[in-house]
């Protein structure tokens, strides 16, 4: 697997590589694509989708941070939708362009915003501490499915105001979503037979009149704030349900793929887990680290609306740029020994939740979730240990683990 250095002006020169980024070998592991990818050069042609690909931090950041060049309107997935009709109608806040996409972000940015969330910190660590009691020491139990993929269901969708009945769909429903970002290869066939069923379950959800008003006491939801947004004009009525959407698409898998990076990463740093318990304030970096470190979401493509002179290699307008963020999570260009899982180093600035205008709008309810868990499981175990072979689990778009053995040590 190398990326040739022949350079074919057709595509403005840029090196070429043939390799299948969503192919089973590279989401096992990509960190030698991703090396290569940086080697080659600011941007190279992937010639089997006819696709420009990025892998630096520096020249990413740019990109991200230039949304009236590099567009997600079009789509942040492979299909272009000035030509393809999309598989769902358009999320308002990630498949979308200002002016489109301001008062969507303003109202969510509001609805979930640092202060919002300081609200939910008292509940989600006690629930963490419920959660971490019920689990039982010294006996073999999976890291990803009894925990990562456990915890955030506990408390998220609750937050949002969705009933209970049903929630099992939420997580395929997500995982088809990152996968449809991609090419329509077997892991997204994988998902079709019921994805019409899962969608129609999820879109329901959306409606005022299913979701809660009001949670722990007295707050109002996250869904219920969204509605009251429309009530006020700050959105549409008709905005609404799509923006409620967003809340169910972004909020769950990429939190499990989040919270099963970090449990990985401790698992096999064990003098970073006793760091962790010496100062549990670190669990908030812990979990940023295990963000840079795993890039739970490897990636977004932007569609260029000019054409775009990159190095020596000219972008043309309307083609799609595939972003590499977990390359630039461990570019050596912008971090000391980047492979490195460490409390000691500063993680921000990291595009694991992207860059712009566009960066994860529910980080801060992400990095609780991380924080709140991070804490119980501190409090209560010495050791995290790895009782056999981790297993990746394969998705178009995510990072992650099916399976993580562990056992925890009182
Ligand atoms: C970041 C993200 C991923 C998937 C879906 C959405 C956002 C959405 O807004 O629907």
């Amino acid at each position: 697997m190398t990326i040739t250095q022949y350079r074919n002006p057709a595509v403005g020169s840029a090196p070429v590589s043939d390799v299948d980024p969503f192919g089973h070998d590279i989401l096992e592991n990509p960190d030698d694509f991703h090396a290569q990818l940086r080697a080659a050069g600011p941007i190279t042609y992937l010639s089997r989708y006819d696709v420009y690909a990025m892998g630096r931090y520096d020249d990413m950041h740019a990109a991200l941070t230039d949304w009236q060049s590099f567009q997600s309107g079009a789509g942040v997935g492979l299909s272009n939708f000035r030509y393809e009709k999309p598989w769902r109608p358009p999320s308002l806040l990630l498949e979308s362009d200002p002016p489109v996409h301001d008062s969507p972000r303003e109202v969510l940015s509001a609805i979930l915003s640092v202060r919002a969330v300081r609200r939910l910190h008292e509940h989600w660590c006690r629930d963490a501490e419920e959660f971490v009691a019920s689990l039982h020491a010294d006996t073999d139990l999976d890291a990803e499915c009894d925990v990562a993929a456990v915890f955030p269901l506990r408390v998220f969708p609750d937050a949002v105001g969705i009933g209970t009945a049903g929630r099992e769909n939420l997580l395929p429903y997500g995982d088809h979503l990152f996968n449809a970002f991609g090419p329509h290869n077997d892991l997204v066939a994988k998902g079709e037979p019921r994805i019409g069923e899962v969608s129609r379950w999820v879109n329901e959800q959306c409606a005022r009149d299913r979701l809660a008003q009001t949670v722990y006491g007295d707050q109002p939801t996250f869904g219920a704030q969204v509605w009251a947004a429309a009530d006020r004009g700050d959105i549409t009525v008709a905005q609404a349900p799509t923006i409620v959407r967003s809340l169910l698409s972004a909020g769950v898998d990429t939190t499990v793929h989040g919270l099963g990076a970090v449990l990985y990463a401790f698992a096999t740093h064990p003098d970073q887990w006793a760091r962790l318990r010496a100062n549990p304030a670190l669990a908030r970096i812990a979990f940023d680290e295990a963000v840079r470190w795993e890039s739970p979401v490897q990636t977004f493509f932007r569609t260029a609306t000019r054409d775009i002179r990159v190095g020596n290699v000219v972008v043309p307008e309307g083609r799609k740029i595939l972003m590499f963020l977990g390359s630039a999570n461990r570019d050596p260009q912008r971090w000391d020994e980047p492979d490195r899982f460490d409390l000691a180093r500063d993680p921000s600035g990291h595009v694991g939740y992207g860059m712009g205008i566009h960066q994860c709008v529910g980080q801060h309810v992400a990095r609780l979730e991380g924080e709140a868990l991070l804490i119980a499981l501190a409090q209560r175990f010495r050791r995290i240990e790895l009782t056999g072979v981790p297993t990746r689990h394969h998705n178009n778009t995510m990072r992650g683990w099916a399976s993580i053995p562990v056992a925890f040590a009182e």
